[in-house]
């Protein structure tokens, strides 16, 4: 409701003293974006060294949820969930995860193009950051899909450019493949994006399963080493609290001192998504990603049987109810309570 209300005032005012709406309306900016909310604060993102800033140079860290895969989940993905999303939770930005293989985008890249748009517009709709995840997983070199991201990237950034609530996440979870493989596709695809929106922050997957290496026995010190030759990207971190310790903390602690990390995905359970939620293990990352301003997103907005799906099982195929507690598992409970603590974005 904070974010409403001063639309609704506006409006009132607006046609109160009989001001013309056009263009752009009363309570939305020239990109379409409703006015008050996360993405109006902040508009168009930069990386200012390592970290994420706002339009006006400040630091900023968006807190959000993924969707699960398209292809599977799309009916958790309604106007209704999306406003709970949005004015419930108070997220700063959705995740859209496009799987590629394991019946996503390779199995109908019209649909499920198609698909990602009206996610963006849904999204933009409610001041919400669209993040637009290439799902790639098995197989977990990126170099697979190459054809197939430039392709997808080449349609979004086209149609998208102009709006300022955009971050593109160009390789989920590479696996299986050094992390020179992983940077000379970024080298690759960052460019076929760049021609046509030049603007909008990449997001780069590490290797071990966007683990800057750890899983692998490695660690960031190949990233340090080799970076990515690309301007105004960052590098993700994924974890899942009840399996990834010490090791995995550490990591991000001393990465995000060096090099830009945002956190696309992670869970409170184990890396199955499944199982026992670790909530003591997961506040000590939270902590760590608030007091360094790490953007993070959570795996995931469904109603999927597995612990770490925020809904209970049966939620969305009755439409609900989305917003409060009452259809929430132990782990969706907690992460909207986290996300609904007020944002911090300095504005000046
Ligand atoms: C899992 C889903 C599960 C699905 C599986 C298929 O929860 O329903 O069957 O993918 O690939 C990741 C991946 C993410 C995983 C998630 C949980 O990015 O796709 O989702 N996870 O295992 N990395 C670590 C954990």
């Amino acid at each position: 409701m904070r974010r409403i209300v001063p639309t609704l005032l506006a409006c009132a005012l607006v046609s109160a003293l009989g001001l013309s709406l056009t263009p752009p309306p009363a309570g939305a900016s020239a990109t379409g974006a409703a006015a008050n909310t996360p993405a109006a604060v902040n508009g168009r993102l930069k990386v200012c060294g390592v970290k994420l800033c706002n339009q006006h140079g400040e630091p900023v860290q968006l807190r959000g949820m993924s969707s699960h895969g398209l292809q599977w989940y799309s009916q958790c993905l309604t106007d209704g969930s999306l406003d709970a999303l949005a004015h419930d939770w108070n997220a700063d930005v959705l995740r859209i995860s496009l799987y590629v293989q394991e019946g996503g985008y390779e199995t109908d890249p019209r649909g499920f193009t198609d698909r990602v748009h009206r996610l963006i517009e849904m999204a933009t709709a409610r001041g919400m950051y669209a993040l637009v995840d290439w799902h790639q997983l098995t197989p977990g070199d990126p170099n697979h899909n190459l054809e197939r991201a430039e392709t997808f990237f080449t349609e979004i950034a086209r149609r998208h450019r102009g709006r300022t609530n955009l971050l593109y996440d160009i390789a989920n979870e590479p696996n299986g493949v050094g992390w020179s493989r992983i940077k000379s596709y970024a080298e690759r695809l960052i460019p076929a994006i760049r021609a046509h929106d030049p603007d909008t922050p990449i997001l780069v997957g590490t290797h071990g399963w966007s683990s800057l290496g750890v899983s692998d026995g490695r660690d960031e010190r190949d990233v340090l080493d080799n970076p990515v030759r690309a301007d105004n990207i960052m590098y993700t971190f994924h974890f899942y609290a009840a399996s990834h310790g010490q090791e995995y903390l550490s990591a991000l602690d001393r990465a995000s001192d060096r090099i830009p990390v945002f956190v696309t995905e992670f869970g409170t359970q184990e890396a199955s998504g499944d199982g026992p939620d670790d909530f003591g293990r997961a506040q000590q990352y939270l902590d760590l990603m608030a007091r360094k301003k790490i953007s993070w997103v959570n795996w995931n907005y469904s109603d999927d049987h597995r612990s770490g799906a925020v809904f209970e099982p049966g939620t969305c195929g009755s439409g609900g109810p989305w917003a409060g507690t009452a259809s929430l598992k132990p782990a969706g409970i907690g992460i909207r309570d986290r996300i609904r603590t007020p944002d911090d974005f300095p504005t000046d």
